[in-house]
């Protein structure tokens, strides 16, 4: 017999902010059916609750594996209202509806991120009655309303305080959000098989399978992260999507601390000057426009980074991403409050640093959490194993560029021997370079670029842009390291650099020519060493 008064059906592993709830739901008259641990914890809070049980005069079964799986439960949720077949046959096979159902599932996630986590565990905790339940609900949201997350617990709460009932609108964003939740927790089971490696002569109930890739890439789940307002122009739509486990100090478990909403330009620049900035260990500062690094210098502090990475470029760091690899203090902030900037990236930003924020409530501040160590892994260093890009009904994987060079991978080539500052400059313009579009062609000196040639089809051209912009910024060249990022095919690219004001030179090396521009350098005077690899960015 179909009841007047709401029934809702509350099953939940995770149960904060639970007794809240039912307590407000059963203060608004509505029944509440519970599972066993559930049904256990409202009761001891002096909540009338009926058992599921009860209502199946069945009980749970099979160590909880079965509870709610059950016509008595599942017709409650999918009989249509509006039709009278549906409710004639309710009322033949004694079911009476249920209106709202509250679940969330066995804790599947966060078991298998536990290290150590056994097979057996992992099973156990793949939850099948309460996403059987949700999808019902869900399908039948016309009539349920499903309840995944304890963060809808208030907007369901306003509405039936307001109105008695729910809206059409709640009531459909609830069942989307709930089949993204399904789809969430599927991907998450099937992420965690397909990355065990199964080894059968070791199956026992304490087996801990070894996990063959790197979480979070091992089979492509992603989550949407956010719809973003267009894409790279306004006439075109777009969304954040992230890894099911994102790597620690990824640009995707950063959190907004305050500002506009990110866009998609500014998502891509922000990677672009995070992963440059990771990759240096003193304190540093990346300033990124157009995907392009405009300014990277180290120094002592944030505030030191910071003024040096502006100084390269201070037109083009207009309205620039900005990323520190340090926390932001009230100083530095005070000095990069004075620019126009879209984005700023920290591990950190202290009290006072916020504080100057405040006054300029649209710049995005996003705090990312570096990992403690560095890991061996790429993924443990925040960084993707696997590189995508789209091309016509096709899709480019690599493996990303993730090499890094050594000292003892130098090799000088020409008579003079580079000076030891020189030395430290070019690992420190190696780095950046990798950061730039190629031909990239970057000038430093003293830990700073002092000009940066980006994107050009002839390297040629990079040279002279990084020696215009120098020039431009009031820097002069003279004693320049420079590296490239791919080798000089003829002597005059090296000519260029040189005549720009370049003594020391860093390049793979393995032209066909290599010979001549190592005659070349030696005729000009200037020291050259191969790196023996090539860093194309496109
Ligand atoms: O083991 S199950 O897959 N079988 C079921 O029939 C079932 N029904 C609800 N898991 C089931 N649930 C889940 O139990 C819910 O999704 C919820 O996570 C949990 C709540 O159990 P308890 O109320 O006993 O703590």
């Amino acid at each position: 017999i179909a009841m007047t008064a709401m029934n809702a059906l509350i099953s939940v592993s995770d149960k904060s902010g639970i007794v809240d709830f039912a307590r407000a739901l059963h203060a608004l008259g509505v029944r509440l059916l519970s599972t066993g641990g559930t049904a256990q914890l409202l009761a001891k809070e002096g909540l009338p609750v009926t058992e599921v049980a009860e209502v199946t005069q069945f009980p749970e079964m099979l160590d909880g594996r079965v509870k709610t799986l059950h016509p008595k439960i599942h017709g409650g949720l999918l009989a249509r209202r509006d039709l009278p077949a549906h409710m004639a046959a309710l009322a033949e096979h004694g079911i009476d509806t249920i209106d709202l159902l509250v679940v969330n599932l066995y804790p599947f996630e966060a078991t298998v991120a536990k290290a150590g986590c056994t097979l057996a565990d992992a099973i156990e905790n793949i939850d099948i009655g309460g996403p059987a339940m949700v999808r019902s609900a869900a399908k039948n949201w016309k009539d349920v309303g499903v309840v995944t997350a304890a963060d809808q617990y208030d907007a369901v709460l306003a509405e039936l305080k307001a109105h008695g009932k729910l809206s059409d609108k709640l009531r459909f964003a609830l069942s989307v959000a709930a089949f993204n939740r399904v789809a969430q927790y599927d991907g998450a089971i099937s992420d965690y098989l397909s990355s065990v490696q199964f080894e059968a002569e070791k199956l026992s109930e304490a087996y801990v399978p070894e996990r063959s890739l790197f979480p979070g890439q091992s089979n492509g789940h992603f989550i949407k992260v956010q719809d973003l307002r267009y894409g790279e122009n306004s006439h075109q739509s777009a969304a954040w999507y992230r890894d099911l486990y994102p790597a620690p100090g990824s640009i995707a478990t950063g959190v907004q601390l305050q500002g506009k909403e990110l866009s998609y330009n500014n998502i891509a620049d922000a990677d672009a000057a995070w992963e440059c900035v990771k990759s240096f260990k003193l304190p540093a500062c990346v300033i990124v426009k157009h995907a392009n690094p405009c300014g990277v210098a180290v120094g002592t502090n944030a505030l030191e980074a910071y003024g040096k990475a502006f100084q390269t470029d201070p037109t083009s760091a207009f309205g620039g991403i900005i990323a520190l690899n340090r926390a932001v203090d009230g100083a530095a902030a005070q000095q990069i409050s004075k620019q126009f900037v879209e984005v700023l990236m920290a591990p950190d930003f202290t009290p006072e640093a916020l504080e100057v924020f405040k006054a300029k409530a649209n710049v995005r501040l996003m705090k990312i959490t570096l990992p403690a160590t560095g890991g061996e892994t790429p993924w443990a260093q925040g960084r993707n194993a696997i590189d995508a890009k789209r091309v016509g009904s096709g899709l480019l994987l690599q493996t990303a560029d993730n090499h890094e060079l050594q000292l003892p991978d130098l090799k000088v080539v020409t008579t003079l021997q580079p000076t030891q500052e020189q030395v430290q400059d070019l690992m420190f313009a190696w780095k950046v370079a990798k950061y730039v579009k190629s031909n990239a062609i970057v000038f430093c000196k003293g830990g700073m670029t002092m000009g940066v040639g980006a994107g050009q089809m002839s390297r040629l051209d990079s040279a002279r842009i990084a020696s215009i912009k120098a020039q431009a910024a009031g820097l002069s060249l003279q004693g320049t390291v420079v590296a490239s990022d791919a080798f000089f095919p003829f002597r005059d690219g090296l000519d260029v650099v040189v005549d720009a004001g370049a003594t020391c030179i860093a390049q793979p090396g393995g032209s066909m020519r290599d010979q001549e521009v190592i005659d070349a350098a030696n005729e000009r005077g200037v020291a050259m060493v191969f790196t023996g690899v090539r860093h194309f960015r496109h």
